[in-house]
């Protein structure tokens, strides 16, 4: 049997972080919570890339324009969607992510979802560096170990030896 796993070790790999400024109370402990995950796994500092968007709308085109561009090997994908009093939410929160995992899987790049969409402004502070974790970190890790696993896949399905 043999099983094959990503490491979370980061160094040489280059990623791009697109992070919206709606919410940025929100967003902005979600980029320092990606970045942090990234340099602590040995990601070196210019090796990371911001770009900052309007609202979380915007994220799957500017993740299509960098999956595009070959230049990094996974995206993070950073934003917070707060529940209003009208569907709004609903039609963000639906085109943000299935664009940004239709983006994933037609360029075959990694991209961490770190997109809140919470029902208040509570719940978001508490996904972002308090109680529940940052989920920026885990968007990061998880693009990390998926950056490193996609490698080990192309190499083992083109029967190279690891
Ligand atoms: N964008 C967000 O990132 N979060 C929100 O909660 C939000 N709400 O609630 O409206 C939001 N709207 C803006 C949207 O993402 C676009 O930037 C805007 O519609 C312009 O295209």
């Amino acid at each position: 049997m043999k099983t094959i796993q990503g490491s979370l070790i980061g160094s040489g790999l280059r990623f791009a972080i697109a992070v919206s400024r709606f919410n940025e109370l929100i967003t902005g402990r979600l980029l320092d919570g990606a970045v942090d995950a990234l340099t602590r796994h040995d990601v070196r500092h210019q090796d990371i890339e911001v770009y900052w968007v309007p609202g979380a709308w915007e994220l799957p085109l500017i993740v299509k324009e960098l999956a595009l561009s070959g230049k990094y090997e996974a995206i993070v994908a950073l934003g917070a969607v707060i529940q209003g009093d009208t569907p709004h939410f609903d039609y963000v929160c639906a085109e943000t992510s299935k664009g940004i995992a239709q983006v994933s899987m037609e360029q075959r790049i990694p991209v961490g979802f770190g997109v809140l969409t919470c029902s208040n402004l509570e719940q978001a502070l508490v996904r972002a560096g308090s109680k529940s974790g940052n989920k920026g970190v885990d968007a990061a890790i998880a693009a990390l170990e998926m950056a490193n696993l996609l490698s080990q896949a192309r190499k083992t399905t083109k029967g190279e030896s690891n």
